[in-house]
């Protein structure tokens, strides 16, 4: 164990000190490749891997809580989320996630408190993979820095990485089909690989010797050993900026500014014991979601505007037939949209028809 800490520092160090340029992108993408070996080397010679906490997934998304102990997760769980649902704890097999529920504008957002992340997790110190279970299924990421230790968000960014989580970083776009034989075809290759040479020593790394390698996009190595990594996740995030009341307005500001301009990340700065700023992070949360929420009316009546459906952005007409009831969904004929996604008023669409926020929406099965 003590040999590979040692292997891996070396490499990081290694890492550290080499400048990111075009001529020493593939070094550097050999040393990531290290890198992630040798940790995948420790965690599963701790057994660790695999063991994530039992989180049962309810609402209509999920939202993690992320930060170094201290920092106000719990406070801010209890500020934003209505008592009662917290007691809904016992629905997980372990206490030490602490889910509630806020409710807003119609959605119920299930907000997940875990423990604070220590610094070694990715490594697996104080069950860094368990953490990282939760955080991969979750569909944003509300990073909580205690404003009066800014320096820490840095290490925490670290350990989330070391963890194979990805922030606010799409996934490359990169297609690799492996073959039996036939060698490496290379299609869309851009300018930030100067060789097929070298795409072919980094897919050799990883067993692979033929196959189809497809770049939908101008990427370079490290981006091809991201995509060839299945462990990693991408995810969105928001950097929450708690106990401002302990800071003047102009340090926030300052914090706040440094903050999105070196890590691209969005802040939102709060007290969640003062509940300062609230209702705007409430708002926040539920824009970044891109949920949708769509009112159902029956084809002689009243849409039910109480009572909105919220589904995932970009759900389709079947998506929500098969949300409604997922038996009848497959005699579904077609839909009368009124809203956003529709050209003219009661417009009649097909399943695969993409819903807008606040659409009003018939639907129409077979009979049968
Ligand atoms: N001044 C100030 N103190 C706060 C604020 N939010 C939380 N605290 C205090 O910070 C301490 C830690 O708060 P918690 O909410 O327990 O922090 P946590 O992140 O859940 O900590 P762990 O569960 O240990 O990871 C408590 O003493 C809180 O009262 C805030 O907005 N301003
Ligand atoms: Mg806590």
């Amino acid at each position: 164990m003590a040999d590979l800490e040692t292997t891996l520092n070396e490499l990081r160090e290694e890492y550290a000190k080499t400048k990111h340029n075009k001529a020493t992108n593939k070094h550097l993408g050999i040393l990531r490749k290290k890198i992630a070996n040798v940790k995948k080397e420790m965690s599963s010679s701790k057994k660790s891997r695999g063991i994530g906490f039992a989180v049962k997934k309810s609402g209509d998304a999920t939202v993690v809580l992320v930060g170094f102990p201290n920092a106000g997760k719990s406070s801010l769980l209890s500020a934003i989320t209505n008592a009662e649902s917290r007691i809904a704890a016992y629905e997980f097999t372990t206490l030490d996630v602490i889910p509630g529920t806020m409710r807003y504008m119609g959605a119920n957002i299930q907000i997940l408190d875990i423990p604070g992340l220590i610094e070694g997790a990715g490594q697996g110190k104080g069950g860094g993979a368990k953490i990282a279970s939760v955080i991969r299924v979750s569909d944003l990421l509300l990073i909580v820095l205690d404003i009066t230790k800014p320096e820490g968000l840095y290490t925490l960014l670290d350990e989330l990485y070391d963890l194979d989580i990805r922030i606010n970083k799409p996934r490359p776009r990169i297609n690799v089909e492996r073959r039996l034989t036939g060698g490496l075809e290379l299609e869309g290759l851009g300018h930030k690989i100067p060789s097929k040479k070298e795409v072919q020593e980094i897919l050799n790394g990883y067993g692979i010797y033929n196959g189809k390698v497809i770049f939908h996009q101008d990427a370079d190595l490290f981006d091809l050993m991201e995509i060839m990594d299945n462990s990693i996740v991408n995810i969105r995030a928001l950097i929450i900026l708690n106990k401002i009341d302990s800071v003047t307005p102009g340090f926030t500001n300052a914090i706040s500014r440094e903050i999105e301009e070196k890590t691209g990340v969005r802040t939102v700065p709060i007290s969640a014991a003062e509940k300062t700023n609230l209702e705007a992070l409430r708002r926040i949360i539920f824009s970044e979601l891109e949920l949708v929420r769509i009112y159902l009316k029956p084809k002689d009546g009243k849409a039910d505007m109480e009572k909105p459906m919220v589904l995932r952005g970009n759900s389709t007409v079947m998506d929500l037939a098969r949300r409604l009831h997922s038996k009848t969904a497959n005699n579904l004929r077609y839909a009368y949209i009124n809203g956003k996604s529709a050209k003219f008023p009661n417009q009649r669409q097909g399943r695969e028809h993409i819903l807008a926020d606040e659409d009003i929406v018939t639907l129409v099965y077979e009979k049968v």
